[in-house]
């Protein structure tokens, strides 16, 4: 029996586990009240990037932070964490949101208006993940298109475009994900992404990144996050995920996207006050996380690698280019779901994404060592089962 609640339920209705191609997420393995589990300390909790703890000196940094009332513009850390961003991906500007979610939500709401489509891959994280915001709170339908591995390129991209044509809704926004997270951290060439802005200028149509984890894809193509994003229109950003500050993400863009972003991080109720107590852990993660992203990396390809060699699973470690690794479990005979229950009661934390498909996600509070212990665990529940039958 699943020893955790669903925690999906709406209306006090279990939604159940979702039978879908495009991957469901959190079925198993989120943490219940009281469970405690990580606090033991022998838990490799590879469920997600967002799980890690903030660092001694993140924590002293958060202590002893310098703050004011950020809605009066008078947190001085705040003010600092937003430039330094801004300087780091040369654009004009940068605004500390509380989530990834309201980022992009934000970048939606300022690029577009109700009634208009925003085309995005099928398996984005802004179509699948943020509750239908994009509908539900900015009036705007999204319009599927699917990416080679979650990667679009012009091509794709303009065959969804709709014709300016008064009786067609129209297209306002193209929103990519780098690294694509459900196509198992996949990562944006960005002459691709330097088409897509060119054309898409062209059409007068702007472009979003969900860059929620774009350090990781720097570190992937060896190349500067400015370099990376020098013409979209608006990144979002996290510093809670690969960077691990325990809360917030950011915006950038141009001086007069900002402008018009703050206004409505404020009316979704994201006007945080003494944020700044946030924003020196943030600082930090901005600051020395991105040196240390390499060793995920690597952890991730290990992973995959031990996972290619174990029976049943079915993964290939060259498509693993970050931090994320998501394989088949189909000839196993479980379900993600099912393998996911058995490994957590050895104290090994990951999540279903589909049927058969389960994801690690590598982080800074994971080492060589809990990395090999996972691979040891999955070869033993995997192979246990066979020894009993011999
Ligand atoms: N991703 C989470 C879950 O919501 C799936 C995870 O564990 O990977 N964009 C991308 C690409 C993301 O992966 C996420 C979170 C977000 C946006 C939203 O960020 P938050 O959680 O800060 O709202």
């Amino acid at each position: 029996m699943h020893q955790v609640p669903r925690a999906h339920a709406v209306d006090g209705e279990d939604t159940g586990r979702m039978d879908n191609v495009s991957g469901t997420i959190a079925k198993s393995g989120m943490r219940s009240e009281g469970d405690g589990a990580t606090r033991l300390g022998n838990i490799v909790d590879l469920r997600s990037d967002t799980v890690t703890r903030p660092t001694v000196e993140m924590r002293r940094a958060m202590a002893e932070a310098e703050v004011g009332d950020d809605v009066y513009g008078e947190d001085p850390t705040v003010n600092r964490l937003e430039k330094r961003a801004a300087e780091i991906f040369e654009k004009e500007a940068a605004l500390f949101v509380p989530t990834g979610c309201m980022g992009n939500l934000i970048a939606i709401k300022v690029w577009t208006h109700h009634g208009v489509e925003v085309i995005c891959d099928e398996r984005s994280h802004v179509n699948l993940y943020e509750l239908a915001s994009m509908s539900a709170i900015a009036g705007c339908m999204p319009r599927i298109a699917r990416g080679v591995d979650g990667i679009l390129s012009w091509k794709l991209i303009e065959a969804v475009i709709r014709p300016k044509i008064y009786y067609d809704s129209q297209t306002a926004l193209i929103s990519i994900e780098n690294t694509h997270n459900m196509a198992g951290g996949t990562v944006h060439p960005t002459a691709s992404v330097d088409e897509i802005c060119g054309h898409a200028h062209e059409a007068k149509l702007k472009v979003h990144m969900d860059g929620a984890r774009i350090f990781n894809a720097a570190v992937a193509l060896g190349e500067s996050v400015r370099q990376m994003t020098k013409k979209v229109d608006s990144v979002m950003f996290s510093l809670s995920k690969g960077l691990g500050a325990p809360v917030g993400s950011m915006l950038v863009g141009s001086d007069a996207f900002i402008e018009k972003a703050r206004i409505y991080r404020k009316m979704f109720g994201g006007g945080m006050r003494q944020a700044g107590v946030i924003a020196a852990a943030g600082l930090i993660a901005l600051e020395k996380s991105p040196a240390r992203l390499h060793v995920d990396h690597e952890n991730a390809r290990r992973l995959a690698e031990g996972i290619a060699r174990t029976p049943g699973l079915k993964i290939d470690p060259a498509q693993v280019r970050s931090n994320i690794v998501i394989f088949d479990c189909q000839e196993t005979g479980k379900t993600a779901v099912e393998l996911c229950d058995v490994l957590r009661e050895k104290g090994i934390w990951a999540l279903d994404t589909a049927v058969y498909s389960v994801r690690f996600v590598t982080h800074c509070d994971v080492d060589h060592a809990g990395i090999e212990r996972a691979l040891a665990v999955l070869a033993e529940v995997l192979t246990q089962p066979q020894r009993a039958r011999a």
